[in-house]
């Protein structure tokens, strides 16, 4: 009997050790995997700053953390790789570029269809980035989310953003598409949802009595016309001179004669 229970504790010792051979075993393929996907992630991380940066997202990934102008990759529509001067910021998680700015009212804003399609004034101040350049760059990737900025005189800010956020081709007039809102601005972009892009000498908006561009003064994807007008004439005051002139988004101070103090429009992956 004895002797059976003797032979019992010796085997069950031995099942227990080969136990923890195999526990120690799992432990060290557990660490091998960490060191493994380490490794992956140090090599990804090598490789993307040897490759040159498509959005602000690739900037920051390659160690650039200050906001400031910084030079991206883009594909032009004769598939020539091009270079294109952004402002990125590197706030809110960082990767943001934005294409436009509202500050000062030291940039006209009241361009023709060329003026739009190229952009204009200066990304660290009040710019256009271009229309071609936001194809260019919302097509690099699936999923740019549209963030939007907006301050007002009393020195409150709040945002808008919207996932899946695209702009088309020239050839379809610049249409604008984007995912469901979220945020603290409310939400005026929405009725803007697949218009096309119209600017003071053409009139693509869907209100065939109107000519939005002219009586809202700005290039803009209307409706027929708007909830939101962020390229309208820039007062240096809350309170615009004509009617629908000012800087507006109806979903915060909705009022016709109101103009905001400050906009920024962004996007990132
Ligand atoms: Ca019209």
């Amino acid at each position: 009997m004895l002797v059976n229970i003797q032979q019992e504790i010796v085997s069950l010792k031995e099942e227990l050790s080969s136990n923890q051979e195999c526990t120690s075993e799992k432990e060290e393929i557990a660490s091998k995997k960490e060191e493994i996907s380490s490794l992956k992630e140090e090599l990804n991380e090598c490789l993307a700053k040897d490759k040159p940066a498509r959005d602000c997202t690739d900037i920051h990934r390659q160690g650039h953390t200050a906001s400031g102008v910084y030079t991206v990759h883009a594909t032009n529509s004769l598939g020539k790789t091009i270079e294109v001067e952004v402002y990125c910021d590197m706030s809110n998680g960082g990767g943001w570029l934005v294409f436009q700015r509202r500050q000062d009212g030291s940039v006209d804003f009241y361009r023709n269809w060329a003026g739009y399609k190229a952009g204009f004034g200066n990304p660290a101040g009040e710019f256009w980035l271009g229309n071609d350049h936001l194809h260019e760059l919302t097509s690099q990737k699936t999923n740019y989310t549209l963030r939007i900025d907006i301050g007002d005189w009393n020195g409150e800010t709040r945002y808008a953003e919207y996932p899946e956020f695209h702009v088309g081709p020239e050839k379809n007039d610049y249409i604008i598409s984007f995912g469901p809102y979220s945020g603290t601005a409310g939400d005026a972009l929405a009725r803007h949802n697949h218009q096309r892009f119209s600017t003071l000498d053409r009139d693509n908006d869907v209100n065939v009595v109107t000519h939005c561009p002219r009586i809202c003064h700005a290039g803009w994807w209307f409706e027929g016309c708007y909830d939101c007008n962020l390229n309208a004439y820039y007062y240096k005051t809350s309170r615009a001179r004509y009617r629908y002139w000012g800087i507006q988004w109806d979903a915060w101070h909705n009022d016709e004669y109101y103009s905001f103090k400050k906009v920024e429009m962004k996007f990132r992956p």
